[in-house]
């Protein structure tokens, strides 16, 4: 690995949440349950039967944390917006109490100097829209968020330059439609695709709207983020490049190639026939083109197996989405080394996922708006020393460098997280950095001085 640790000057760090991760204050001031509120309540659905009630009490203690992001000295804050704290149910009345507490968030990092990026769905979808249109699989939902979207622009837009609009609609149409264990929890073979078209609709009528309406007198920009895993073949056999060709497809491809290439990739047409909806020509015209960068969450990377003959997962699903729709048995290496989350670290695959993305899309703008771990915390003197997440950053941010000497155009990242939270169906562990769980809520653990990490970087040789 080349040692230049240099990045483009204008490279922007940063640091990422997540409204329902971090915010708690779940019902305060006319705040409306989201679909995470509630799946919450069902028994089973969350590790221990935790929720996002009180979270990090970010909705009472933001101040504290903008503060703590000064002090990281962080140039960017990636956040969501609660949909049902500013639209309590989705749509027509605001709350207004909802919008004043995103006005000071903002007012407070500007202040500080640091750039606000707002995802305006992080997965916290009203309540309300999941009885009343069916969510994701609803012919109105993208009318519904294109009316949230078009309020956040006229209340934030004058400050707010960087727009994200689905935060990985891959999680959002696997999880949460195919496998179900994201909110709102549907198991099927089919509504993930139904699901997916509905994001993709949704995301380019807002970016319609936004560029019609905003920014022109604004001049921010607008995105997606998506996210996906790298794919190595398990063996030189065309049979295998091929699985793990199909299978970057089948997660990254299924929503980047309709906004950079006009449609779904041929591979999923097909095998899914008409189990993939189709756009309309005028809406393909709508979503080719609607996004101004190329956003990514990255966090692991497996093998991938042509399964044509013997498909291991045996069921319609599998960690990779619908397995049988692809054929491909997925593995890792005994020689990788996992996350807390049992995620494998391969700083390789970030860099070759790069390369990827820079060559089918014709070298997008990229913003890594995820990339992270999870770990047992280390306490050093009451301090968190956490040398195994140094050593991750070490290997990714070498991947990526590589990555930009190779001529992909990586204009930012942003660490996920900010601050230890909610992991969704996971609920709380006290495996992340700077905070840990005490009597129900967090507690703030400060990390080692960066004296020490110095030393510590020093006497490894990073
Ligand atoms: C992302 N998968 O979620 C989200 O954007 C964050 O909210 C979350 O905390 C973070 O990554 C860590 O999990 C993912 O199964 C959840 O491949 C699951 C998957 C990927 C991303």
């Amino acid at each position: 690995m080349t040692k230049n640790k240099s990045f483009p000057e204008n490279f922007l760090w940063g640091s990422a949440t997540s409204a329902y991760q971090i915010e708690g204050g779940h019902l305060s001031d006319g705040k409306g349950p989201s679909i995470w509120d509630v799946f919450c309540m069902i028994p089973g659905k969350v590790h221990q039967g935790d929720t996002g009630n009180t979270a990090c009490d970010h909705y009472h203690r933001f101040r504290e944390d903008v503060a703590l992001m000064k002090q990281l000295g962080i140039k960017a804050y990636r956040f969501s917006i609660s949909w049902p704290r500013v639209l309590p149910a989705g749509r027509g009345a605001v709350n207004q109490a909802g919008i004043d507490f995103y006005n000071a968030l903002i007012d407070e990092l500007l202040l500080a100097g640091i750039e606000p990026w707002v995802t305006l769905y992080h997965w916290d979808l009203p309540a309300a829209l999941e009885f009343e249109l069916h969510g994701w699989l609803g012919e109105g939902i993208a009318d519904a968020f294109t009316e949230y979207a078009d309020l956040c622009f006229q209340h934030f837009g004058d400050r707010v330059k960087n727009w994200i609009t689905i935060n990985e609609a891959w999680v959002v149409a696997i999880l949460g439609y195919g496998h179900g264990v994201f909110a709102p929890g549907i198991q099927s073979p089919d509504l993930p695709y139904l699901a997916g078209h509905n994001l993709l609709k949704a995301h380019a009528k807002a970016v319609q709207v936004y560029r019609q309406n905003y920014q022109p007198q604004q001049g921010g920009k607008i995105g997606i983020t998506n996210n996906c895993d790298w794919r190595e073949p398990l063996t030189d056999s065309p049979a295998d490049q091929a699985a793990a060709e199909r299978a970057l497809e089948f997660f990254l491809a299924w929503f980047a190639d309709p906004i950079y290439k006009g449609d779904y990739p041929a591979v999923m047409r097909e095998r899914l026939g008409d189990r993939l909806p189709s756009f309309t020509p005028a809406e393909k015209e709508l979503i080719q083109g609607s996004s101004d960068f190329f956003g990514l969450n990255h966090y692991t990377t497996m093998y991938a197996a042509d399964a044509s003959e013997n498909n291991a997962a045996g069921s319609v699903y599998g960690n990779g989405g619908l397995s049988a729709d692809q054929d491909v048995n997925l593995s890792v290496s005994p020689d990788w080394a996992l996350t807390a989350m049992q995620w494998a670290i391969v700083p390789w695959g970030c860099r070759k996922l790069l390369q990827w993305i820079t060559a089918r899309y014709d070298n997008p703008p990229i913003y890594i708006t995820e990339n992270g771990c999870a770990f047992d915390d280390q306490l050093r003197d009451g301090k968190v020393a956490d040398l195994e997440r140094i050593a991750f950053f070490e290997g990714y941010l070498g991947a990526i460098q590589e990555a930009i000497a190779s001529g992909v155009k990586v204009e930012g990242y942003f660490i996920w997280s900010l601050l230890d939270n909610f992991e969704w169906a996971s609920g709380y562990s006290k495996k992340f950095g700077i905070t840990y769980v005490e009597e129900g809520t967090l507690r703030r653990v400060p990390k080692a001085s960066a004296e020490w990490y110095a030393g510590v970087i020093a006497e490894n040789g990073w």
